[in-house]
């Protein structure tokens, strides 16, 4: 069977090839990707949100975000730009501890994640509610640092990477689906690396 070069390098790391989705390369550092610059967070002013198609909004501080169970878990990530690392653990909270507090309507089927600057990216509510989808604040048993989303990042398991918005500050419930910052860039809306749903068009 006929292996491209990216393939035989996973092979060589000791992976199963398979694992790497079509026209990907495995890195083992961690790239940096984003739009616009590093925002200056503080924490005593940081705060985080869900809003949209929920019984109660929620606005939580800092501590008040810290205070929630956490948890932790492996998975690998794929950016649009072709690279893939494998095997980063995030430590975090789950969604579906702010799912008890918010309480989600019956029409609540989206979700629009809200980073700083604008930044949106959006999925069904189904990805969120995947138990290796993460609210997260570390990465590899380090804080996340801020290049990579500090203080607090999504992490979207199963889409390109450009899901997991970076410096997030909120989670909004949508009854109908609306497209983010790449989306409306032409970017795929589904956007499964196994699939290659890269561009729109
Ligand atoms: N807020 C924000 N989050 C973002 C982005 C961005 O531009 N802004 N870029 C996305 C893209 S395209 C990728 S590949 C990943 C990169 O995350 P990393 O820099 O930690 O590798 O962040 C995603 N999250
Ligand atoms: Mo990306």
């Amino acid at each position: 069977m006929f292996r491209g070069r990216a393939e035989k390098k996973v092979m060589e790391a000791g992976y199963e090839p398979a694992r790497l989705p079509p026209g990907q390369y495995l890195t083992e550092k961690w790239p940096v990707l984003h739009a616009g610059a590093i925002p200056a967070t503080d924490l005593a002013t940081w705060d985080f949100r869900v809003t949209g198609e929920v019984e109660s909004e929620l606005t939580l501080s800092w501590d008040d975000f810290n205070a929630l169970p956490r948890t932790s878990h492996t998975q690998d990530i794929h950016c649009v730009t072709r690279w893939s690392r494998f095997d980063v653990t995030f430590e975090g909270v789950h969604w579906s501890a702010l799912e008890e507090l918010v309480q989600p309507l019956p029409s609540a089927r989206f979700v629009v994640a809200h980073a700083e600057q604008g930044y949106t990216a959006n999925v069904p509510i189904s990805f969120l509610r995947d138990p290796l989808s993460l609210l997260a604040t570390h990465a590899d048993g380090e804080p996340l640092t801020p290049e990579h989303g500090w203080p607090l990042r999504l992490v979207i398991p199963g889409k390109y990477f450009w899901k997991s918005a970076k410096w997030l500050r909120g989670i909004e419930l949508t009854a109908s689906d609306r497209p983010g910052f790449w989306e409306r860039y032409g970017y795929h809306n589904d956007a499964d690396p196994f699939e290659e749903e890269r561009y729109a068009f």
